[in-house]
């Protein structure tokens, strides 16, 4: 028996001098390092009594010991769970209770405030701050560093991402050992990843960008990242020398092209920079063109399946699209309502299939069944267009989704904490264009009948329960939402009127 990430991406490095980690303070750490510190973390997974299958919710900053967790959580059998440091209390109480989380570990600034919701869950918490200190630590520092791995089938649970649903309730996609490995594989031949490579890491390791594309394919292909503990313009222009590549949002892209010390001259040596998450303007790709020289790599994934298409390496790295899908993924674009596919160049329902398509949503086998058809076709919620030489291109979203920075907030639950406020009515939130995160969120509100809707309160209340990604940045009352005879909200036209809100308004 064996296990295949295990194998893949860290037992070939076990015992290496090689750098893995460039820290920001300069320091380095090496693979063998890296993953002694697993190992321990894997001993004290063990001795926290986590057995292979259980969750390991996670909501600690980023640090090499986050990432120590995660690689101690493939070598042990246990299920990541990482969550968005951004989440409040309440967010968290739902994913620690819905996954059932043996351990549950959190910053040690929020321990008091977590304990509630792991006693709730039956999770043991422990906690793990961004300086690498913390409860797990202490119990860290007193394993042995050597754990044997513990086998895994392929399709054994790796991971568990949370991804907000469109009925304002997350769902957590289960990412199994093949899932994450065949995507790994295709990312670093069609990438050209090798050991010489250096990523510039900027993301954040709770969402599949950051964890997997980013750091799997680094680890597979046995080179190193510049782990930064966030995007932080200045230390990402201070590091780009060191970098052979880099991964990004494109928010990362724009902020880059705003400073005009982000010339030719100091991305010359770069050999890659890639972009995913969220849509890429046709606009960006020809200034960063224009400034640098390099033609930003789209590709377009989702929680769910990790990578799907990609731009080619060699060729033509097109604007405005997403390329082609990887070696062993199927794309088709299909009528929406009767799911058969539409001819080359209509637009329709894009369906993804191959080994990177997740098993299922965690406990929800209807909402798995919705959208994970049995022939193993994934409806992915994106409006897309396939053009003759394959190139795929991502025209709208068929979901009610804001991406905003790469992050993505189902109105749908916006809505819903919005109309339990006190003199609200009803609520629309919608997604307006904005100059920084590409899009960002418009509530619109409609006051009980003779009452007064208090703003103030309701941003407070908003600060309580809501990531702060999440929270509206333009509130405005109106006396009624537009609606179609059918009496349905009309979206549409709330985002035309709304279309110029953020464009002359910083933050
Ligand atoms: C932070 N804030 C945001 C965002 N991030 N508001 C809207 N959208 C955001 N994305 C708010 C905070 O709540 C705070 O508000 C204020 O901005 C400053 O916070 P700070 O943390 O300093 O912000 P930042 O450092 O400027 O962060 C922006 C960022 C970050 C660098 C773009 O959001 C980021 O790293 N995004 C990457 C997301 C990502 O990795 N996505 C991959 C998902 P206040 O002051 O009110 O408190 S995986 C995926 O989508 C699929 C699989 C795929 O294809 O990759
Ligand atoms: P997530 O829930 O974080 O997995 O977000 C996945 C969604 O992000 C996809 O369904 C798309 O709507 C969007 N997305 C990811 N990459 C791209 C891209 N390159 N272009 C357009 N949309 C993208």
């Amino acid at each position: 028996m064996t296990n295949p990430l295990y194998d893949a991406l860290l037992a070939p490095h076990e015992g290496s001098d090689r750098v893995f980690l460039h820290l920001a303070d300069a320091t380095t750490l090496s693979y063998a390092q890296f993953l002694a510190m697993a190992d321990r973390t894997a001993n004290a997974l063990a001795a926290l009594g986590v057995a292979p299958g259980d969750r390991v919710a996670v909501h600690v900053e980023k640090s090499p010991q986050a990432l120590a967790l995660y690689a101690a959580c493939l070598k042990s059998g246990a299920v990541f769970l990482p969550l968005n440091t951004a989440y409040t209390p309440k967010e968290l109480d739902y994913f620690v209770g819905d996954s059932g989380a043996a351990l549950f570990v959190c910053d040690p600034g929020e321990a008091e405030a977590m304990a509630p919701i792991a006693k709730a869950a039956g999770s043991a918490l422990k906690t793990l701050a961004g300086d690498g200190s913390g409860s797990l630590s202490d119990l860290v520092a007193e394993q042995p560093d050597s754990f044997t791995a513990v086998d895994r089938a392929e399709d054994d649970l790796a991971a568990l991402l949370y991804t907000s649903g469109t009925t304002g309730r997350s769902k957590g996609a289960m990412l199994t050992q093949k899932n994450l490995l065949s995507n790994a594989e295709a990312l670093v031949v069609t990438w050209r990843f090798t050991a010489d490579d250096v990523l510039l890491h900027a993301l954040p390791i709770f969402h599949s960008h950051g964890l997997f594309v980013a750091t799997n394919v680094t680890l597979l292909a046995g080179g190193a990242l510049i782990f930064l503990p966030r995007f932080e313009q200045e230390s990402v222009l201070a590091q780009i020398p060191r970098a052979t590549t880099m991964m990004g949002v494109p928010t990362f892209y724009t902020r880059l092209l705003d400073d005009a010390r982000f010339t030719r001259e100091l991305t010359e040596h770069m050999r890659l920079f890639v972009s995913g998450s969220a849509p890429l303007l046709a606009d960006t790709h020809v200034a960063f063109e224009a400034r640098t020289g390099h033609r930003i790599l789209e590709r377009y994934g989702m929680t769910e399946t990790s990578m799907n298409t990609s731009n080619p390496y060699d060729g033509d790295r097109r604007a405005g699209t997403v390329g082609m899908p990887l070696p062993g993924v199927e794309v088709r674009v299909c009528d929406p309502e009767a799911r058969e596919p539409l001819p080359t160049g209509e637009i329709g329902m894009l369906h993804v299939r191959g080994p990177n398509v997740f098993k299922g949503y965690w406990n929800m086998p209807e909402k798995t069944r919705e959208e994970l058809m049995e022939d193993g076709w994934f409806i992915t919620g994106d409006l897309a267009r396939i053009d003759a030489d394959g190139y795929v291109t991502i025209v709208g979203r068929g979901k009610d989704l804001v991406i905003s920075g790469g992050y993505n907030i189902y109105p749908k639950e916006i809505e819903l904490f919005l109309d339990a406020q006190p003199g609200v009515l009803e609520s629309a939130v919608i997604g307006a264009p904005h100059p920084d995160f590409g899009e960002s969120v418009v509530a619109l509100l409609v006051p009980e009948p003779g009452q007064e809707i208090d703003l103030a309160a309701i941003t407070a209340a908003a600060r309580e329960d809501l990531a702060g990604f999440k929270r509206p940045r333009h509130v405005e009352i109106l006396e009624a939402l537009p609606r179609n005879t059918m009496g349905k909200v009309q979206k549409a036209e709330l985002r035309t009127r709304y279309a110029g809100v953020f464009q002359h308004k910083a933050g």
